[in-house]
């Protein structure tokens, strides 16, 4: 604690430091919810952001301050948040005016104002939670979509590119040592049988149907805030992986994460299943804001970005078990396994129900 409160007060706190924890559950970045002895803005969020991952951080935090100015901005002249409250998570600067602080061994840290009042869930509670999640990611597309992409730094090459994680899968593959099991062979056959399908996105990329767009990169519901007491929607937060991208990336993301019902946790991989209900209410709240820029060749490939992106996060867990767990957190060994195998089951369920969730996103445009 007293080496976090040293840090802590890098970031020009407003009150004494009385408390500091261990907060949420991301797989990357090291985060911690910062109490302060004060009347008003009591804690804010402190991050070590993992720089094997971003390898480039001051470009991550320069993204971020483009995005969150111009949400600001937009927000001076949309009718979009008139009746909700809706807030950006602010980027709090250090003594010196900047936007992060590097501890003398190299530790990059950043502090962001803490959306009060207002919690996130790691699976969708209700029907309003559903449609609630639809519309914040509709709202933030909404509010970005007139950023140039230009205007973003690409922070992590090859993100949501699935075919450079297969290359990359094939590489480690080659070299890994681990030992064999049912639901090791499970896994190998899975992502063999489809090898040949996974440039969908980026085929369709290159030939000029889908347009590059300033995207948020990792919308899983529990980067949702939620109020408190309203149930509404309130942000949208953890903006590290903000880039031009696919929306396709973004809406599968979502999709994966809160249409499994089990959570991307569960031991329980056997019988995850992709909830089409969950799916439709998501996909109302969604397209409630972001029709308007949605293309016919955006809504053509809106199925195949459910199915990818289920299929992608479960590929990289299982390289990442592979090559003995070198990107995401765990707590033990084969819990990238345990990963891989929710998602490949979600990707199944997903495939099951083609026709229906084809036709769910026709009736739904
Ligand atoms: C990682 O660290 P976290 O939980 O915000 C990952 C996402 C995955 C997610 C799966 C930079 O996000 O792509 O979808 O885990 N972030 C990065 O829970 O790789
Ligand atoms: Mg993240």
């Amino acid at each position: 604690m007293d080496n976090l409160a040293a840090i802590a007060n890098q970031f020009k706190p407003q009150g004494k430091v009385i408390d500091i924890q261990e907060y949420g559950n991301g797989n990357i970045n090291s985060t911690f919810l910062v109490t302060l002895d004060a009347e008003a803005e009591k804690q804010f969020i402190l991050q070590r952001i993992n720089t094997e991952v971003f390898r480039q951080p001051e470009l991550v935090m320069g993204n971020m301050r483009i995005v969150t100015e111009h949400i600001h901005h937009r927000l001076q002249h949309t009718l979009l948040s008139a009746d909700r409250r809706w807030k950006m998570p602010s980027v709090l600067l250090t003594q010196d005016a900047q936007d992060y602080w590097i501890e003398p061994s190299g530790g990059f840290w950043r502090a962001l104002s803490f959306i009060d009042a207002a919690q996130s869930f790691d699976t969708i509670q209700d029907t309003k939670h559903a449609r609630e999640i639809g519309y914040a990611l509709g709202m933030f597309h909404n509010l970005i979509n007139d950023l140039p992409t230009e205007r973003l730094a690409d922070t992590l090459e090859g993100f949501h590119i699935t075919p450079r994680y297969l290359q990359h899968y094939e590489q480690v593959l080659a070299k890994s040592t681990v030992n064999k099991s049912p639901e090791l062979e499970y896994c190998l056959q899975f992502v063999s049988d489809r090898k040949s399908w996974v440039n969908v996105l980026e085929n369709a990329k290159e030939e000029g149907k889908l347009t590059l767009r300033p995207i948020h990169g990792d919308p899983k519901i529990n980067n949702i805030m939620i109020d408190s007491t309203t149930g509404q929607a309130v942000s949208i937060v953890d903006l590290d992986t903000v880039k031009p991208g696919l929306v396709h990336y973004d809406i599968g993301d979502c999709l994966r994460s809160g249409c499994n019902p089990l959570g991307e946790e569960t031991q329980q991989w056997e019988v995850v299943r992709f909830e089409p209900d969950i799916c439709q209410v998501i996909l109302e709240g969604y397209f409630a804001v972001a029709k308007d820029f949605l293309t016919d060749n955006d809504y053509n490939y809106l199925y195949d970005a459910i199915r990818l992106i289920a299929f992608e996060l479960g590929l990289r867990f299982f390289t990442d078990y592979l090559a003995g767990n070198v990107y995401f957190k765990v707590k033990q060994p084969s819990q990238n396994l345990a990963r891989a195998l929710v998602q490949f089951k979600l990707s199944e369920s997903i495939e099951s129900q083609e026709t229906a969730l084809r036709t769910m996103i026709e009736d739904l445009q």
